[in-house]
């Protein structure tokens, strides 16, 4: 159980995930955590994603649905969800992978270890392997990737962050109504382009912004990223930088 008093909304955007999406695993949890709420976006899919999502809504009364007709991608359906009606009684909005690559105990490891009382605008969980403390289980590949990709926007942004992409953070909800405002350029960097707009809208502190290791990850199946995507990485880098810098 939580043992803050800050009411928490967990976004979960979810595209073709009719045969992904650990449904018991889900309703353990949002059972067991009353005082969370659960929002789970369908992004326009194509299969029995809402029919999945408008059960699990049935039967937990702090789960709900957003339904998107059309497919808009990852970044624009977490958009949504946080400019949502609803979105503005809660103290922190934060958005978790379906497939719960990140698992659900991890909202518990960020907010406990996220300095949360202070209010910082932003925690993230990071990936990073640490002896005797995390089980982090990554596709090779895609690590040596991704940490090369980290360092270069860790350089871009001038902030010694270490793990942008990881699909498990926590907003302050003052803060994402603004930064989550404008579209963003990018389908699937649009965490980069968070970063960059926290620090241009906001006076940073040093624990304005909060990485938490996390304490477990597992890379799943049936990624919906096409492999092709990573030759526009670069691209889409480049517009961001032009763009924010
Ligand atoms: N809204 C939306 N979410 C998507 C789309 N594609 C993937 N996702 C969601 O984004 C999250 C991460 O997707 P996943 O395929 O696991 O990516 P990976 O783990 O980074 O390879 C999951 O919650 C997906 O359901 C999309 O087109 N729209
Ligand atoms: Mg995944």
């Amino acid at each position: 159980m939580v043992t803050t008093e800050l009411k928490i909304l967990i976004v979960f955007p979810c595209y073709n995930e009719e045969f992904r999406l650990p449904v018991e695993e889900f309703n353990n949890f949002i059972l067991k955590n009353q005082t969370i709420d659960f929002l789970f976006v369908n992004d326009g899919s194509k299969d029995k994603t809402i029919d999945i999502l408008n059960e699990l809504s049935l039967n937990n009364t702090n789960a709900s649905v957003l339904n998107l007709t059309k497919n808009v991608g990852k970044a624009e359906a977490v958009r949504a969800a946080m400019l949502s009606k609803e979105s503005q009684k809660y103290n922190y909005i934060g958005y978790f992978d379906a497939d719960l690559a990140a698992p659900l105990s991890e909202i518990h490891n960020l907010i406990s270890n996220g300095n949360i009382n202070a209010n910082p605008f932003l925690i993230m969980g990071s990936r990073i392997k640490l002896l005797g403390f995390s089980s982090i289980k990554r596709d090779l590949k895609r690590h040596y990737l991704g940490r090369i990709f980290a360092t270069i926007v860790s350089n871009m942004l001038k902030l010694s962050v270490y793990d942008t992409q990881c699909g498990a953070k926590l907003i302050r909800t003052d803060i994402s109504q603004k930064i989550f405002k404008e579209p963003f350029i990018s389908k699937w960097l649009f965490d980069v382009e968070l970063l960059f707009r926290v620090k241009k809208t906001e006076k940073l502190k040093e624990n304005s912004i909060v990485e938490v290791p996390l304490k477990q990850w597992e890379e799943k199946g049936g990624s919906k990223i096409k492999k092709s995507y990573l030759l526009k990485v670069p691209i889409e880098l480049i517009r961001i930088y032009l763009k924010y810098r």
